[in-house]
């Protein structure tokens, strides 16, 4: 079989697949719930909690998507052991967000909201992370309704839950809180390199209390 399966890094050197997971061919749809019906003229996608000037963002869908436009390439970890390589993911970096609509000083974490109340929770430092993207497009095409249109998160670092599918929003937080599935018993910070999959493996200081 040749060379081992590798996947795309950080710098884009070659690493194999995180720990436990395996090549997936394809691109799955996984998620909890409903697929949301997207209606233009209510969508927004808004940034609140602790601003720096305290008012809170909104972007209309004509305005999102006006923002300045980037593309990521990277691998998709799903927690459940499939690994999607080498995605193309285009849209607004997160830090994009960040730069447009600054946070207070005390802001360590957020909690990026989707449609029907998913959300996940990350830490300032993964959602700037360079490669963080509110994706738009997948290999240069709209995103498809079943995997997040019209803007989805990646955190290509991270296990794949911790990029919600259908945004509507992002909390700025001063103390850190568990978003959906870090509540139902998966682990506060996902890292697939470090395989931290469930609560159960958090040490001290990597979560707040369950
Ligand atoms: N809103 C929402 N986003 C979500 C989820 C979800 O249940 N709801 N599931 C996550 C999980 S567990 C994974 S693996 C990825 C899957 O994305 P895909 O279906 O586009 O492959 O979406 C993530 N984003
Ligand atoms: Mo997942």
């Amino acid at each position: 079989m040749g060379q081992p399966k590798s996947a795309e890094s950080r710098k884009g050197e070659t690493l194999q697949l995180p720990p436990g997971q395996r090549l997936q061919r394809g691109w799955p749809v996984t998620h909890y719930g409903p697929v949301p019906k997207f209606r233009p003229e209510r969508w927004e996608f808004r940034v609140f909690g602790a601003t720096a000037d305290g008012d809170k963002r909104c972007w209309t869908h004509e305005e999102f998507t006006a923002l300045p436009y980037a593309t990521v390439t990277a691998d998709l970890h799903c927690v459940t052991k499939y690994s999607v390589l080498g995605v193309e993911w285009g849209g607004v970096l997160a830090r994009t967000i960040v730069e447009l609509a600054p946070p207070a000083p005390a802001v360590t974490h957020v909690m990026v909201w989707a449609e029907y109340g998913y959300s996940a929770n990350l830490r300032l430092a993964d959602f700037t992370d360079e490669r963080s993207i509110f994706a738009t497009h997948k290999d240069g095409e709209l995103l498809t309704a079943e995997h997040g249109f019209p803007v989805r998160l990646a955190v290509p670092h991270l296990y794949a839950w911790k990029g919600p599918k259908w945004v509507r929003g992002v909390e700025y937080m001063t103390t850190d809180r568990r978003g959906f599935w870090e509540e139902r018993g998966y682990h506060n910070l996902g890292d697939p390199w470090r395989e931290q999959r469930y609560s159960y493996q958090e040490l001290p200081g990597e979560g707040p209390e369950l």
